[in-house]
Order: C-alpha cells, then structure tokens, then sequence
C-alpha cells in the first residue's frame, strides 16, 4: 500500500515527506494507523549522524500511538481496531531476559532491530523498490507503520491519541526510572538534574510516590515554573548559586539524595548526579543517554563509601504490561501529561518541530496525521 512519510535520506539534512510503499504484515506482524508522534531528542540524534549506529535513508519516529489494521498470521493479542502504542523496547515474555524478571531489555528481536529491519530480516518501507531501514523497531514518522506483534501494546480507546503518545518514551522512561529503577520511598529526597520531558515525569512520579525534597536541576530558568506546577520542591541553577553544586546540594538536602536522577545526557553532570548523593546508601540512575564514545568517572571511593551508580533504558517498564496501566493512570487524572505537550502540529510541519525542539520552546512537539 502507498503511505505518507517524513524520509530521512541522509544524516544532517530535513526530513522530506515522499509517498513510501509498505508492505501488509507478515507471519506475528500488526499494520499500524499512526495517528499521533511526538518529536524525541533521540530521532535528531539520529538524524544529526551523531549515532555511530544510525541507518539511512529510514523512517524516525518512536514515540507513536495508532490503531490496529491489519494482523499477520498467528497474530493472538491484538485483532483491528485496537487502539495501540508502539513499544521500541518489545516484551516477548519468552526470551531469557524476560523470563529472568531482571530486566526490560527483551532480547527477541534486538538484532534485526538495530539493523534497521523486521525479524525476518527484511523491511516492510520501500521507495520505487529501494529499502527504507525501520527505525528502533517503530517508525512512526509515518501515517501506518509495522511492527511485530510483541513490539505493540495494546490501550483503553477513550485515551487521545496526541496526549498518550508520549507514553510511548518520554512519560515512561521517566515515571519508571523512579518507580520500576530507584523504586524511591516515601520520605526520600530526590535530586533531579535537567527538566525536559524526561526530567519533569521523574518530577511528577516522585511526587506519586511521596518524596519528601523534590529539588530540580536545570541552567535555564524557564523551566521552572512547570516544575513546579509537577511538584517540584526546589530549584537549582547551577549558574546561580555560589559555589561547587555538590556540596551545594549535599547541603541543601543535609546529607545527600537518597536517590538523583541525570536526565540530560551530560556525563559531567552524570558525575555530579552521583556525587551528591547521600554518604552509604544514596542511588544515582542516569537517564539521560551521552553522545558516542563518552565515558563517565568519578572517585572510586564514591562507591566504596556507599553510593550506588546505575542506569535505565525505558524506564525499565516492561511495555506490553505497563504502558497500559500508565495509560490508565493519564485517564484517572494521577499524571499530568497535557501541560507536557506544547504544540499539536500537522505531519507536514515535522522539520519545524525539530527546530521547536533544538531551540528549547517545546517540552514535546506532537505530530497529527
Ligand atoms: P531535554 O533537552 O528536553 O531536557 C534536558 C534539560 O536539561 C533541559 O531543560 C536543559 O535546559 C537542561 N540542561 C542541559 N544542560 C544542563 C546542565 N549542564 N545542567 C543542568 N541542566 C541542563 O531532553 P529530554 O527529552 O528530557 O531527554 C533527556 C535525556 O534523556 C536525553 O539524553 C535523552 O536522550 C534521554 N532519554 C533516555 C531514555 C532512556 O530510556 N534512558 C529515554 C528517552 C530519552
Ligand atoms: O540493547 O537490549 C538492548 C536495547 C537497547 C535500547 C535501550 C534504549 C535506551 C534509550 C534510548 C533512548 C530512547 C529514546
Ligand atoms: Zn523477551
């Protein structure tokens, strides 16, 4: 069939809305009718050719919701009609890792994933017969998209679609970082570095959960305000104050985070992240994701004196099982995602969206069809 899609031919340029061909679900496959997308720093990432792992040319887009078409054979969760998000992390239920109740990071599919294909190795996007890779298993830069069946969950159908999207990464990644991750307790208090669309759900997820000190870290003063709106305690720029951050925060918090969450991608900040929290028992959980080849450090003895330095992919949500509880959790009112969606804008303004993003104006831009 003939869809509409935003193409990204080549790293570092606009993306370039073309007719693609797409083919129907094979064997465990689900045709997808986009309706919404939000924009990720992840898709520009990608395409600034900053990832050492992108593919080109390919469909971006992973923060997606739709609706069921079309199912492949032996297709048993999902029928059409079904309202769904897409899952760039999929969850089988059957592989080692998911057996293992240890982890999110299903490894079913992983491979042909990240080469930017199906799991029979082929790709369903095609322009006058030339492959277009799939991207993180999802491409929802496009009006319908494929993917397998166990990449796909399934969501109550009175949810909007421009609103749940972000319940595709963004709203997980950071709900799930405190409650599946740090799994922080009433009480604690909690150091949150960068207020972005990832930063402000830590913000709302440790206010579920009863933090005691919400303090936010952010260099731009703006974001502030919808911070604390989320519950936000206190807020730190770094550019303010006088003195070392660290002992800035250790202070602040009279000994330390019981849990900080790094929500930037910045691996001097990681560091910071780490140091400040609490002497013995303090966790720090990066989430935000450094370019290439970046490493982080600190001081042995950071460690060795107690603190706990991990990470988080997805917010360590199993997506099939949790994001319709999420879902759920948007439809009664427990988290906030309007406030978090700045623009509604049309598919044919995705390049403005980007730059919406690159400039800071948006928390998240979200993509119609
Ligand atoms: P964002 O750009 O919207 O937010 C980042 C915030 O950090 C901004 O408010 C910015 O002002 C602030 N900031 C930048 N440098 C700073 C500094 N030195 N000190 C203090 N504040 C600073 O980004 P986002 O969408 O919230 O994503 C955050 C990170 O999370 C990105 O690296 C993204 O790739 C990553 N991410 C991770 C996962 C995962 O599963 N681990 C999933 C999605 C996104
Ligand atoms: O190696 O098993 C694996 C999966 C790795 C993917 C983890 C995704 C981490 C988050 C990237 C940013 C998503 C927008
Ligand atoms: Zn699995």
């Amino acid at each position: 069939m003939d869809i509409q899609a935003a193409v990204a031919f080549t790293a570092g340029n606009p993306l370039s809305l073309e007719t693609v061909t797409l083919e129907l679900p094979q064997a465990g496959e689900v045709l997808i009718e986009i309706k919404a997308t939000g924009v990720c720093h992840t898709d520009a990432y990608t395409l600034s050719g900053a990832d050492p792992e992108g593919l080109f040319p390919a469909i971006l887009g992973h923060e997606g919701a739709g609706i069921v078409v079309e199912v492949g054979a032996g297709v048993t969760s999902l029928k059409p009609g079904d309202h769904v998000i897409p899952l760039y992390t999929p969850e089988c239920r059957n592989c080692e890792y998911c057996l293992s109740q240890k982890t999110n990071l299903c490894q079913a599919i992983r491979t042909t994933q990240g080469r930017g294909v199906m799991p029979n190795g082929t790709s369903r996007f095609s322009i006058d017969g030339k492959m277009i890779h799939h991207y993180m298993g999802t491409s929802t830069f496009a009006n319908y998209t494929v993917l397998p069946e166990i990449a796909v969950a399934k969501i109550r159908e009175d949810a909007p679609f421009e609103k749940v999207c972000l319940i595709g990464c963004g709203v997980t990644t950071g709900l799930g970082a405190v409650i599946n991750t740090a799994k922080v307790e009433p009480g604690n208090n909690v150091v949150v570095f960068g207020l972005g669309g990832i930063g402000l759900n830590v913000i709302q997820a440790a206010r579920m959960v009863g933090a005691n000190m919400i303090i936010g870290v952010d260099l731009n003063p703006k974001k502030r305000v919808l911070a604390e709106k989320l519950g936000m305690t206190h807020f730190v720029n770094p550019s303010e104050i006088d003195g070392d951050l660290v002992p800035y925060l250790v202070e602040l918090t009279k000994g330390g985070a019981d849990y900080s969450f790094e929500c930037i991608g910045n691996v001097n900040v990681m560091r910071q992240a780490l140091e400040c929290c609490h002497k013995g028992w303090g966790v720090s959980v990066v989430v935000g994701v450094a370019g290439a080849g970046q490493e982080i450090s600190t001081r042995p003895f950071q460690l060795v004196t107690g603190r706990v330095w991990k990470g988080t992919a997805f917010g360590g949500a199993r997506g099939r099982t949790d994001v319709p509880k999420i879902v759920d959790w948007y439809m009664d009112g427990k988290i906030n995602i309007d406030d978090l969606v700045t623009k509604i804008m049309p598919i044919e303004q995705i390049n403005e969206a980007f730059d919406l993003m690159h400039r800071g104006e948006v928390i998240r831009a979200v993509l119609t069809f």
